[in-house]
């Protein structure tokens, strides 16, 4: 398949409500869709980069330099398929999100060509799955409790709530108070934590939590292992698996018995279904985390998180929880599940009258 030309949309989704978690405050969903151009044939990415690199080193304007300096030019004209296609990038180090934007694209052509779903292609197991939902951090807890009231009523299947030094047992009691040990919670600390702290965390062990999500720094692989020895709620990571190598090297350490996997964190959805397969044959829990996408993103994630060793709840909810209006279709939740497309490709693409009232503006590379 040969490339013809990238479009790159830069796209600003305002979010119906901000939402915080332990590194920032979001009001926007600030970022870019890739659109490839084959044989007449668009094919979608969505680079889930936020606008500042502090849940990981990369961010937005980063991503466009790097896909109009370094990507765009490995593969623009040249005959590319989505399986074959990080081999083309692979003297760029890192850039994940960037890569696995353009990877989706190609991938998305190349089914929509073919008329196969990319539910199908991952092998995806299941029509519909299970929504859950993540919860800002919020300023008092009878709002806390009020937003995941909400959100049980709505018929959402799990509970992430974000936590942070001061914003962390408090809340969990709360919760477990109001609506007692049966409703399905876990709490995410996106590395807020030291293992100083390791006494003070130790206190969530009480409240029957299905893990905690990345306690500690991203690189400190070996001291979540030390944690998993000290406390018994699950550790599940996120920011410290970026490839099917590092969740190998976790798993070996023991530091997880969960894995969130983030298509564009591990650089696609290929190396993604690499992380089901290893947590698959290794008995670890596994889960789709979501980055605020847009129903291109989250048309996308369905699709892996339709494969079998998606064990648990992914933060797959429906459009209405970050956007008034969806630039696709809006994915609804029905009996707490979210349908996976079945259509060619993403089975989703762009209304263009909505796309074009969010899009700040389209660059468009050429080889
Ligand atoms: O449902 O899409 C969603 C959001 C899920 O909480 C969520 N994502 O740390 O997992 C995370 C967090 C996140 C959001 C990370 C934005 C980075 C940016």
């Amino acid at each position: 398949m040969k490339i013809d030309l990238i479009r790159l949309h830069h796209v600003k989704l305002p979010l119906k409500a901000p939402f915080t978690t332990s590194f920032a405050t979001q009001t926007e969903r600030d970022t870019m869709l890739v659109e490839v151009v084959s044989d007449g044939v668009s094919g979608w990415g969505e680079c889930v980069t936020m606008e500042h690199p502090y849940y990981s080193s990369e961010y937005s304007a980063g991503a466009v330099a790097l896909m109009t300096e370094y990507l765009a030019p490995r593969t623009l004209g040249v005959d590319v398929q989505a399986e074959s296609v990080a081999a083309l990038w692979e003297k760029v180090v890192g850039h994940r999100m960037a890569k696995a934007a353009l990877e989706t694209a190609i991938l998305d052509a190349q089914l929509r060509q073919t008329g196969r779903s990319l539910a199908h292609y991952l092998g995806a197991t299941v029509d519909r799955v299970p929504s859950g939902v993540s919860v800002g951090i919020q300023d008092s807890i009878p709002e806390l409790i009020d937003i995941v009231e909400e959100f049980v009523e709505a018929g959402y299947v799990r509970i992430k709530i974000k936590i942070k030094p001061g914003w962390d047992i408090e809340p969990v009691r709360a919760l477990r108070e109001r609506f007692g040990v049966g409703l399905p919670l876990q709490v995410d600390a996106n590395s807020a934590y030291t293992l100083a702290d390791a006494g003070h965390l130790r206190q969530l062990d009480e409240y029957g939590l299905i893990l905690i999500e990345q306690p500690l720094y991203e690189d400190d692989i070996r001291l979540h292992g030390r944690l998993a020895e000290m406390m018994s709620t699950p550790i599940c990571l996120d920011e410290s698996i970026v490839s099917a190598r590092s969740a190998a090297d976790a798993i070996a350490l023991r530091a997880m018995s969960i894995v969130n996997i983030k298509p564009g964190r591990v650089g696609g959805y290929l190396e993604a279904r690499r992380i089901h397969d290893i947590a698959q044959a290794n008995g670890i829990g596994a889960w789709c985390g979501g980055m605020l996408e847009s129903g291109l993103g989250r048309a996308a994630n369905a699709a892996l998180a339709a494969l079998p060793g998606f064990t648990l709840p992914g933060d797959i909810s429906a459009s209405d929880r970050f956007y008034a209006r969806d630039i696709t279709e809006p994915f609804v939740l029905e009996d707490g599940y979210i349908r996976v497309p079945t259509g060619p490709g993403l089975g989703v693409e762009p209304i263009p009258e909505l796309l074009a009232a969010v899009t700040a503006h389209v660059d468009t590379l050429v080889g």
